[in-house]
């Protein structure tokens, strides 16, 4: 039948010519479609004589078949297309190269600070937290400074309120821990201290100390010379050396100050340390430890001064102005 070839032809024709799956689902509902143009046609199947109607009605389902099977192949065609320009669109340059995430590491003064307590909790001592907002008696009273003391002066910091202060010296630790406890003791903190101070290449207005002290029978200055001997190349290697000369602070009897040497910082120049001595016979007493039985050693030192002596650094400032490009220089 003619109509049914025309219509047929007219469906392929628009086929070819659609370049969407879209236009495609056009094509469809216009021909195949309940009511469509091809399929339409078998509502007028009731109007014929009833011999011609299955003929009729076969040559319009094969028609349909072939429009349909068009279809399909024409579909699959163009969403090929489709999804290449998808892929297109949607392409990933695989080569660049990402974004970087940037993964810290501890502060090189945090370094320091670990590997310090590793050290003196391997020779025994043991690990004491201490407040660094810290009371005068403890700062100062305590440690056998007299009243006035020029001593004093030298330690001159930032008064809070009432007896509060922020403690200049992590010694503030020893009263605390000779009211409560008796020897033998093996103690040390770690952590920051305060002075107002004019700041220069070697000193901060905020900088960090340990404290290690010592108290039991017979502890004389050779324990002293060995731990601080044995902590100093545990930190900075073999070829330290050790200065002592003597100083005063009230909190000891005798007192020395120590200096290291070592060939990477200032090609061997002496940088001071700490000072150091033998616990104080008032403290012992005045804590009710008999100072005929016991002694002890104690030292403090700047923590900040390790890595100075270690890497070479030439100014303390460094450590607290957070630059990256410092920083970077110590992963962990
Ligand atoms: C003291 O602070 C004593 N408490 C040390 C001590 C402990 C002596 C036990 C005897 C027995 P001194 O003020 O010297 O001492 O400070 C000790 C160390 O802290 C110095 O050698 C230095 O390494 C560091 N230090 C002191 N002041 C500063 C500062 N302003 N900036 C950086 N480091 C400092």
């Amino acid at each position: 039948m003619r109509a049914i070839d025309e219509l047929v032809s007219e469906a392929r024709a628009e086929i070819a010519g659609a370049t969407t799956t879209a236009d495609l689902r056009e094509v469809e509902r216009k021909y195949l479609g309940k009511s469509g143009a091809l399929r339409g046609l078998l509502k007028s199947v009731g109007a014929m004589p009833a011999e011609e109607r299955p003929a009729f009605g076969q040559r319009v389902n094969e028609a349909a078949a072939r429009v349909q099977a068009e279809m399909e192949a024409r579909a699959s065609e163009l969403r090929a297309g489709e999804r290449v320009a998808q892929f297109a669109a949607e392409r990933l340059d695989v080569s660049l190269p990402g974004r970087r995430r940037r993964v810290g590491n501890p502060h090189i003064l945090q370094q320091t600070t670990d590997r310090i307590k590793e050290v003196f909790v391997g020779l025994g001592f043991e690990y004491l937290e201490s407040p660094e907002l810290e009371q005068f008696r403890y700062n100062f009273d305590a440690l056998n400074y007299p009243e006035d003391h020029p001593a004093m002066d030298e330690q001159d910091t930032f008064y809070v309120e009432g007896d509060l202060l922020l403690r200049t010296q992590c010694t503030a630790l020893q009263g605390r821990v000779f009211e409560n406890r008796k020897p033998p003791i093996r103690a040390f903190t770690v952590g920051r201290t305060f002075r107002n101070e004019a700041v220069d290449r070697t000193h901060g207005h905020t900088f960090h100390q340990v404290d290690v002290f010592m108290v039991d029978e017979g502890v004389s200055m050779a324990h002293l010379k060995w731990t601080l001997g044995t902590f100093a190349r545990a930190m900075l290697g073999p070829e330290v050396k050790i200065r002592f000369r003597p100083d005063f602070f009230p909190f000891v009897e005798p007192g020395v100050d120590y200096a290291i040497s070592t060939p990477k910082f200032a090609g061997g120049r002496w940088l001071e340390l700490g000072g150091a001595g033998l616990v104080h016979p008032n403290i012992l007493e005045h804590y009710g430890i008999d100072s005929e039985r016991y002694s002890g050693f104690a030292f403090g030192l700047g923590v900040e001064r390790l890595p100075m002596l270690r890497y070479g650094v030439d100014d303390l400032r460094h450590f607290l102005e957070n630059d990256l490009r410092f920083l970077e220089q110590f992963p962990a």
